[in-house]
């Protein structure tokens, strides 16, 4: 959001003649399921691919774009780098923003704005020079399931054929899952007893939160024992087809052990992530899992963090 303050300190009124100069889309340097591996200096949902190039145009400081055609995704980045820096993603079209684009001159256009300002054309052929906001990337979700179910970031679906049970102590039918939770006192499982039949599914969901337009690690510890049916975590943008990115089926070795699960979800413009717990062909098997994060980055900035968390529960 741009404040009033922002506006009145940042607005430089200019003038400037206009000079006609084709914008040539085919003359770039587009190059199809390409990337850098680098963090975008900003991202934009929900717009075209020549929407993006303009962006990047009008952001000072930006070289290059990354566009996702599938998700309306794109990247504008702060360095088009070497050749040998690129490399392949389905999907993406990277382009440097230099030579081969051009755009009907006008007041932003070579952009006269300096340091992290986007340039808006005005009336009269002038522009301001607008202030635009860091992105933080520092967001942390954790469920340990300890109070109650409703202030997790994953909540139940209403799509589904059951829900998760919040529960102490070992589950009914005996031996049918977890003694203990691995966090504190309180876990959340797949009750598999009647009425549930084979294939049921209880689906968490953190439809309801919109997440920010990165890379999320997902951590939690999952039990499954005896006779469990699927364990299986979808990750994707809200408006296409979740894609399986981690499946556990079956027992586990050392059955009555709590894993650890440590999975990087990609980026996307609407990231949802389901965790899905399906019933197995018996009551034998509940699934249960807890103690589950959601940090903001790669899995391999968390990695050490969690494994010495894993190793302090055991
Ligand atoms: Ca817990
Ligand atoms: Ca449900
Ligand atoms: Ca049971």
């Amino acid at each position: 959001m741009y404040s009033i303050l922002h506006l009145l300190f940042h607005s430089i009124p200019v003038v400037i003649s206009a000079c006609s100069v084709k914008l040539d889309l085919t003359g770039g340097y587009f190059q199809k399921d390409k990337i850098l591996n680098k963090i975008p200096m900003l991202d934009i949902c929900n717009i075209g691919p020549k929407k993006c190039v303009k962006e990047c145009m009008v952001h000072y400081g930006c070289y290059a774009v990354n566009y996702d055609g599938k998700n309306l995704h794109c990247e504008l980045l702060n360095d088009a780098g070497p050749y040998y820096d690129l490399s392949y993603r389905e999907g993406m079209r990277f382009s440097k923003i230099n030579g081969g684009w051009m755009q009907d001159k006008n007041s932003c256009w070579p952009n006269p704005c300096t340091g992290r300002t986007k340039c808006e054309t005005t009336y009269n052929n002038q522009y301001i020079c607008l202030p635009y906001d860091l992105e933080t990337h520092t967001d942390r979700f954790s469920c340990g399931f300890e109070t109650d179910t409703t202030t997790c970031v994953f909540q139940d679906s209403k799509l589904d054929d059951f829900d998760w049970t919040r529960h102490q102590g070992n589950t009914p039918s005996g031996t049918t899952g977890p003694y203990n939770a691995a966090e504190g006192l309180y876990y959340i499982y797949t009750e598999a007893s009647s009425p549930r039949e084979f294939g049921d599914k209880a689906v968490l969901t953190t439809e309801a939160t919109a997440l920010q337009a990165i890379t999320w690690c997902l951590s939690f510890n999952y039990h499954m024992k005896r006779d469990p049916g699927k364990l299986e975590v979808f990750a994707g943008d809200k408006s296409s087809t979740l894609t399986s990115i981690w499946v556990k089926t079956g027992v586990q070795p050392n059955q009555d052990q709590w894993k650890t699960a440590i999975i990087d979800i990609p980026k996307s413009c609407n990231t949802v992530i389901n965790i899905e717990g399906v019933r197995g062909l018996t009551y034998d098997g509940d699934i249960a899992i807890d103690n589950l994060t959601l940090n903001a980055g790669a899995c391999s900035m968390y990695n050490f963090i969690l494994l010495i968390k894993l190793i302090v529960r055991i």
